[in-house]
């Protein structure tokens, strides 16, 4: 029997419908942007987006980098929350790429507010303070369990950094699935940052890349910076075919996805199993199995004779991610199996 594998959406495979259409897309060498089917990938994440152009990168971390370099540079500083994927999952590429530094706050859900921004900024007339270059928030954040921000959280945030002459920019790795929780378009939430990064490789189910999203200027900065970081691709039309099949087909079904997130976050609030299920707003999971006398190392392994793949997210947090190769059987399994494994170690502990 296969694996159960909620480590993340991005274990997702490529829909055939995308293979179909990477064995039949039509390429030129993009290094000359001669390759229409990026140029049509670029296009339609711009437009999908509200944005006025777009750029194909390798990875949403290459995303999120190339547009921190066209925002920060030395001596200049990104505010961002304590647990971002930017600050502690792309290897301090903000000191090693842009030459910034990060500035992290700690914030509930990893959502910024204008009042934690308040502190964080720094006095624009101190001669030894950082310059305060960017303001970057995460829609979803990973790490906060899916949390996203609604439309009325960013309007708040974009005013802030506005009244200060700030840009900020999203990590919209899971854009789409903010959009659709809020059922809302994409474009309404990324209207309030300067510059976006979605992926196509995780819910969307592509097998490669991101889009950064932005203003025609913008964009040609952050080509001219995915140049440097070796992001400059050829015939990448082969990876773009499947990145607009994934958003032409891929992003309504998201839904399924987080009623799947939410009967797994319900099963688990049943057990000695500790979950926050105010998190649970999209498609991650994140529990502590503290109480069950496990450590999520522990737990990830009970999980593997079940055939459930789960990852480790701190010494008592687990992760689950549901997404397209997941079905509702395969959900209610999981449950069934949640529900034992809580019960069955309080049982163990009573
Ligand atoms: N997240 C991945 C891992 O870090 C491998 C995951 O499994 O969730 N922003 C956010 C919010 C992300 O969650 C991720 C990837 C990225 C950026 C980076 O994308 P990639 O992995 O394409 O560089």
């Amino acid at each position: 029997m296969s694996l159960i594998d909620l480590r993340s959406d991005t274990v997702t495979k490529p829909t055939p419908a995308m293979r179909a259409a990477m064995a039949n897309a039509e390429v030129g060498d993009d290094g000359y942007s001669e390759d229409p089917t990026v140029r049509r990938l670029e296009e339609l994440a711009a437009e999908m987006t509200g944005k006025e152009a777009g750029l194909f990168v390798a990875s949403g971390t290459m995303g999120n980098q190339v547009a921190i370099m066209v925002h920060a540079g030395k001596g200049e500083e990104v505010i961002c929350e304590a647990s971002a994927h930017i600050f502690g999952s792309e290897g301090a590429a903000i000191a090693a790429l842009a030459g910034a530094q990060p500035y992290a706050i700690t914030a509930k859900h990893g959502k910024l507010t204008p009042d934690l921004l308040e502190d964080a900024v720094r006095p624009a007339n101190k001669v030894n303070a950082p310059r305060t270059a960017l303001i970057a928030v995460e829609n979803t954040h990973n790490r906060a369990g899916g949390t996203y921000y609604t439309p009325a959280e960013l309007d708040a945030i974009r005013r802030f950094a506005a009244q200060r002459s700030i840009p900020v920019h999203m990590d919209g790795a899971r854009i789409f699935n903010a959009a659709v929780a809020q059922n809302v378009p994409a474009a309404q939430l990324a209207q309030y940052a300067d510059s976006m990064q979605f992926c196509l490789s995780k819910g969307l189910c592509a097998p490669f890349g991101s889009m950064v999203v932005a203003t025609r200027n913008f964009i040609q900065e952050a080509r001219r910076c995915r140049q440097i970081l070796g992001g400059g691709m050829r015939q990448a039309g082969i990876m773009a075919a499947a990145g607009i099949v994934g958003l032409n087909t891929m992003v309504q079904r998201l839904a399924e996805d987080h009623k799947h997130a939410r009967m797994l976050g319900e099963t688990i609030a049943n057990t000695r199993i500790r979950i926050d299920l105010d998190s649970v707003q999209t498609n991650i999971v994140i529990f502590d199995v503290s109480l069950l006398g496990m450590t999520a190392v522990d737990f990830v392994k009970a999980l593997q004779p079940h055939r459930i793949g789960a990852s480790v997210f701190g010494k008592y947090k687990v992760r689950m991610v549901t997404h397209n190769d997941v079905s509702a059987p395969d959900i209610q399994y999981v449950c069934t199996v949640l529900a034992e494994l809580g019960s069955r170690q309080q049982a163990a502990h009573a």
